[in-house]
């Protein structure tokens, strides 16, 4: 889908800011009290300053009104949004017209003509945050009685971040030609020598049109080729090199009776990936990844978008020396994706296919009760979701040159049985749609060793979060060392030909604890426990990177193992660094973008 633009046949109005707000029941025909008001786009829950508001379950409701633009009779009006966590209905003037499920990913709604000529529109959402077996993110959906016989809907995550809901992205009204531009698809291969891009462009319209142009564009808004049958051909192409970005722009124009009726800009970087020999190649080079698994996860906004936050955490991301993230645990916003795309991150992007483990409190025993977990795949009812998350977000993301690999899943029960059976079909979807053909992964849990794990072999990459030194072995280094050295090899030997990257590794630090021995929590043992890591990272030929847990601490439900959220960040949750980022930016400053230990 089309990231919503302002060009010569398009209008763009903004409709973020103060909106009516209702949790629980609101009849669309009726106007919603402005009592209570909600900004856009941000999460309800820690804004409102209430706890039964901040951990509600259920509907609530934004409501506004917006005098309605000049629409001509060869346009339409269409109302665009970003993202509504998790699932949205959508009416206008108390009409129904339309719904999305799953609260990462944008969608349009587009209000009938009838509607033109009014005066006003009474736009109406309402909103849902449940989560249960048959949704991604997967939660614990129950109810309970209340003392006085109401009932009280509960989710209780399978995941580890707290469950923000609400308008998270922007809202906006556009006024479109009625024939459009719906879809741009590009797809450079490059030649041998890297020298020259051959640059397919497809274009999809809303109706027939007599004729699309297609004009390529520097970032000097240079014409450097023009496109004949949907290929252009960029001689001295200039490659988006990791952290060296240069993007190129896909000026399409669709003619109908010789009048231009639409246009739109597509930026994109040239640029290919592939995986091969155990090796992970950008533009023919090994790459090492270096960066951090990430939250959308802000004091006020919660999962709200917050494109300062986002430029501050990519500024910090490259004064570490680090090139990469991984949109851990849900698609983020389009915003990031193109400002990635703009500073020449690498990003490895996930749908929110996590909790995929019926119970993995269970599974660990984290909890000590001894519950015994049931089998995942027996319970889960996520096959129709998970297909609709993969679809939309290559359908999204799909011409991003950042994005160089797609995740199925974070941490499912890869060891149960059943789960090759479910992931097979994933894994070859991402392939089928994804133009660019990128590689495409799975993230591993550590419950799934090499000798249970039953999906690693159909994926490009192997994808592990390890906590040798955390949940397994906590507190004790040399122990965590000889597990992990052990591990890794395995893996390594396993799959020869398949590069392993660390997605997650990490030990909660609280800023400012200290102590002379190794005792968790304190930032000489997030000092310690990641030169451990490093040190035995350093071993594995097949090793293309690390990704810390997490760039930043992050709010979690309330549980017996977090201090008021996750505190494995480098940085605090207001961005201040923590004592180790020293040392990781000393060693991310010394490791190239470029690089690999196999020669
Ligand atoms: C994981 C999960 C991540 C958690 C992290 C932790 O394996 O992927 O969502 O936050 O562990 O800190 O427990």
């Amino acid at each position: 889908m089309l990231y919503p633009q302002l060009t010569k046949t398009r209008n763009l109005y903004d409709l973020n800011g103060v909106w009516n707000f209702k949790l629980g029941d609101h009849n669309p025909q009726e106007k919603l009290s402005s009592e209570t008001v909600m900004v856009v786009p941000t999460s309800f829950n820690d804004v409102s300053v209430d706890k039964d508001i901040r951990n509600y379950i259920g509907d609530f409701w934004y409501e506004r009104e917006v005098e309605i633009p000049k629409v001509s009779r060869d346009e339409e009006l269409v109302i665009r949004f970003g993202s509504v966590t998790h699932r949205a209905k959508v009416y206008v003037n108390g009409e129904f017209l339309g719904e999305h499920e799953g609260g990462f990913t944008p969608f349009e709604i587009i209000v009938p003509e009838n509607y033109y000529q009014e005066q006003t529109l009474k736009i109406s959402v309402c909103a849902n945050n449940e989560l249960n077996y048959t949704t991604l993110p997967v939660g614990n959906y129950f109810e309970e009685v209340q003392e006085d016989g109401s009932v009280k809907k509960v989710v209780k995550e399978n995941f580890d971040f707290f469950n923000y809901a609400g308008i998270h992205r922007p809202v906006k009204l556009v006024v479109r030609p009625k024939t459009h531009i719906s879809d741009i698809v590009i797809v450079s291969t490059l030649s041998n020598d890297l020298q020259t891009a051959d640059v397919a462009v497809t274009v999809a319209t809303s109706e027939a049109a007599d004729e699309v142009r297609v004009t390529i564009l520097d970032e000097e808004r240079n014409v450097v080729a023009t496109a004949e049958n949907g290929r252009a051909v960029i001689p001295n192409v200039r490659l988006w090199e990791v952290l060296d970005a240069y993007l190129y722009t896909a000026q399409v124009e669709v003619y109908k009776g010789g009048e231009l009726v639409d246009t739109y800009s597509e930026p994109f970087g040239v640029r290919s990936v592939r995986v091969a020999e155990g090796q992970f190649l950008v533009n023919e080079k090994p790459v090492y990844f270096k960066g951090f698994g990430k939250h959308e996860d802000t004091f006020i906004n919660g999962r709200g978008l917050n494109e300062a936050a986002n430029l501050m955490d990519l500024n910090l991301l490259k004064e570490m020396g680090a090139n990469s993230f991984r949109t851990s645990h849900y698609p983020y916003s389009e915003e990031m994706m193109r400002l990635a795309d703009r500073m020449g991150v690498l990003v490895i992007d996930e749908v929110p296919a996590v909790g995929l483990f019926q119970n993995f409190s269970a599974a660990l025993d984290i909890l000590g009760d001894g519950e015994k977990p049931k089998n995942t795949w027996e319970v889960m009812q996520t096959k129709a979701a998970h297909e609709r998350v993969i679809d939309e977000l290559v359908a999204r993301d799909k011409n991003h040159a950042c994005v160089v690999m797609w995740v199925v899943a974070n941490e499912p029960a890869s060891h149960e049985d059943g789960a090759r059976d479910y992931f097979k079909p994933l894994i070859e979807r991402y392939r089928d749609n994804d133009p660019q053909k990128r590689p495409v992964t799975l993230v591993n849990i550590m419950n799934a060793t090499p000798d249970k794990d039953q999906v690693l072999d159909l994926v490009d990459v192997v994808c592990l979060n390890r906590y040798y030194g955390w949940y397994v072995a906590h507190g004790d280094l040399k122990k965590a060392e000889l597990g992990l050295q052990k591990e890794l090899e395995t893996w390594q030997n396993l799959y020869p030909d398949k590069p392993i990257l660390i997605t997650e590794y990490g030990a909660d630090t609280l800023p400012g604890l200290h102590s002379m021995w190794d005792i968790p929590y304190t930032e000489e043992y997030q000092r310690d426990y990641y030169e451990m890591n490093h040190k035995v990272f350093d071993t594995i030929p097949n090793l293309i990177g690390e990704q810390v847990w997490n760039f930043a601490d992050f709010e979690t439900n309330v549980m017996l193992i977090r201090v008021k959220g996750n505190h494995k960040g480098l940085f605090s949750r207001n961005r201040e660094p923590k004592m180790i980022v020293h040392d990781i930016k000393k060693r991310w400053t010394e490791i190239p973008h470029y690089f690999s230990k196999k020669k």
